[in-house]
């Protein structure tokens, strides 16, 4: 399983690199020309404010930011398949799937500059926060489609689901094997959406797998699908088909978005170490942007004032998500200690105490005068 870009006969694709739309046997998705616009402007939103990200932490506003330069057709289409009664589980990259959640961009800052650990409420969002341990949101998803199966919202057309976005490095993760049997066990509305983007940090696709990730389902009894994830359409389609099985009963579904990560692994890592430079070259003609562009211009009419609009709004948003960001207010120095647990405990107490009181020693203000916990 070497890393490529070909990702072979079983690879479901409705919109070609070239912006050709094409049709496949047991897939397909009819989209009106203003559905398709709004898909290319989430790209290009997420895509603007993902590259801002990139440039706050260059500029030593962020401690950290994780691209997803690259992924934002395989996102920005299972998000839009997603309902508000859905649940889903990211790990750390899914800037896509937390704006089609309803997430403001700026809510994710906070994690990458040092300020919290999320911000978001993930009930009323429907977006769990993000998990750094790789592969063990996935064990938190199956126990919550789990709980939705228990709960009898699954079986019809109004059935919930959950979906759980992991790399392919996490394919290898214990938790993750884990999940889909327990999953399949009892028959949880969970989709397992694996984003393969060729790599794990340094350690390419063949690393983790003998044989092509889509098809480790089997194993587990339950159906697996290849779907071209720089193609927004066939991630769209696919990701509305495996959550509706899920809804009616019928799950688990593994979805392998076969993708690249056009980028770093994050702003700590330098790609051209591990990787050659034609291999994302090969890759940069195959953008899930352009080839959506292409097809809006030769199949919809989209003129130049469409494009304009949307590259105007997304230097708005990344001038928003920038003043944001230099806006943030230092967090109290107390505030780790406020919610460890729901009632006082005094070793939580002790260990604030001993903290405040030795950061008063530099401090001409008492960090314990400024009113310290909340
Ligand atoms: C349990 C665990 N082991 C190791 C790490 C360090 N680590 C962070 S990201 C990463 C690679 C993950 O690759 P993949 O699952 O393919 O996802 P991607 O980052 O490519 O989206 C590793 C090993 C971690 N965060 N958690």
């Amino acid at each position: 399983m070497r890393a490529t870009s070909e990702g072979g006969a079983d690879l479901v694709q409705l919109l070609t690199p070239e912006g050709e739309r094409v049709t496949h046997p047991d897939f397909d998705i009819d989209l009106t020309a203003a559905q398709l616009r709004d898909l290319y402007r989430d790209m290009v939103l997420v895509r603007r404010f993902d590259r801002e990200g990139n440039a706050l932490q260059r500029q030593g506003q962020l401690g950290i930011w994780v691209p997803l330069l690259g992924q934002e057709a395989a996102q920005i289409g299972a998000g839009r398949a997603l309902r508000s009664g859905d649940m889903a589980f990211p790990s750390y990259r899914e800037h896509g799937v937390a704006w089609c959640r309803g997430l403001d961009p700026t809510e994710l800052l906070g994690i990458f500059r040092g300020t919290d650990h999320g911000s978001w409420d993930p009930l009323s969002t429907g977006f769990h926060l993000y998990t750094i341990v790789i592969g063990n949101q996935a064990l938190n998803a199956a126990g919550y489609a789990m709980g939705q199966k228990f709960d009898g919202k699954v079986g019809d057309d109004d059935g919930e689901a959950t979906m759980v976005f992991f790399g392919d490095g996490a394919t290898s993760q214990g938790d993750v094997h884990e999940a889909m049997v327990w999953g399949s066990v009892y028959d949880a509305p969970l989709v397992l959406f694996c984003q393969n983007n060729q790599w794990a940090i340094s350690e390419p696709l063949e690393r983790q797998t003998r044989v092509p990730l889509y098809q480790r389902a089997a194993g587990y009894g339950f159906p697996g699908i290849r779907v071209d994830g720089n193609d927004v359409l066939a991630s769209l389609a696919v990701s509305k088909w495996a959550l509706d099985e899920c809804r009616h009963g019928n799950g688990p579904v593994l979805i392998e978005a076969f993708t690249y990560r056009m980028d770093a692994h994050t702003t700590t890592d330098d790609p051209t170490r591990y990787r050659l430079s034609d291999e994302l070259e090969a890759w940069k003609l195959k953008d899930p942007i352009e080839r959506l562009r292409v097809h809006l211009v030769r199949e919809h009419d989209a003129d130049q004032a469409f494009f304009d609009e949307v590259q105007a709004e997304s230097d708005e948003l990344a001038a928003r998500f920038r003043e944001f960001c230099f806006s943030m207010p230092e967090p109290d120095p107390g505030r780790i200690f406020s919610e460890v647990y729901a009632d006082p405990s005094p070793a939580v107490t002790a260990q604030r105490d001993e903290l405040l009181g030795y950061l008063d020693g530099f401090a001409e203000q008492p960090a314990a005068a400024q009113g310290g916990v909340h």
